[in-house]
């Protein structure tokens, strides 16, 4: 059976666990990471040398990297992998755009406010407002460039599956957003999906 190393909190983590739902693979989660203190053994360290998690443990592969494994579940997983993740060099750039996206621009953002989040209003780095205002600005971008009910158009993808955790928690930072009637419909799509309810209980 697949192993999945990862804490259930992290939203990298969550990404996976909702593809693996999704999918109905059969997989074991171990805790691993941040209150475990487990990511900079040599043994683990061994599977991923960033010391990061996920990491997923396929046999003898070793995937790290979640839209990583995103992809390596998908292409492994048959039919329903091809539905979510398509060979089309056209239709899968499509997928794999937001998937960059959300590491190239969305991330940055994110990471800034997911931080000082936690601490009270008063409290929290100069760079708050500057990351609110990028969150917006790359919130909008996705709400307008939506042509469909899913991210990609009119089909469930990779980039749902990679976006919806992140952008689940971008929406409720307490910070100025504009309406983002698309991408606020889409999350509610996505939140009645079963696989995502179970992967962002934590
Ligand atoms: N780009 C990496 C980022 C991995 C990452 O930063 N993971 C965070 C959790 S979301 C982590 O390992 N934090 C330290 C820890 O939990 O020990 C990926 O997508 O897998």
């Amino acid at each position: 059976m697949m192993r999945l190393l990862g804490r259930a909190t992290s939203g990298n983590v969550q990404k996976v666990v909702f593809l693996l739902e999704e999918l109905g693979t059969p997989y074991a989660r171990e805790d691993y990471g941040r209150q475990f203190n487990n990511t900079a053994d040599a043994a683990y360290l061994a599977l991923n040398p960033n010391g990061k998690v996920p990491t997923l443990v396929d046999g003898a592969t070793v995937v790290w990297e979640s839209n990583t494994i995103l992809r390596y579940l998908a292409n492994t997983a048959g039919a329903e992998g091809a539905v979510l993740y398509p060979a089309d060099p056209a239709a899968r750039s499509t997928v794999e755009r937001w998937m960059d996206w959300l590491l190239a621009s969305l991330n940055n953002p994110y990471m800034g406010l997911f931080r000082e989040a936690k601490k009270p209003a008063a409290e929290r780095a100069a760079t708050w407002a500057a990351d609110a205002k990028d969150m917006a600005t790359q919130l909008g971008i996705l709400d307008g460039a939506m042509g469909g009910p899913w991210i990609a158009g009119a089909a469930f993808s990779l980039a749902d599956v990679a976006l919806a955790p992140i952008v689940h928690r971008c929406l409720g930072f307490p910070i100025e957003l504009p309406a983002l009637a698309n991408v606020r419909a889409w999350h509610g799509r996505v939140a009645a999906h079963p696989a995502f309810k179970t992967a962002t209980a934590a």
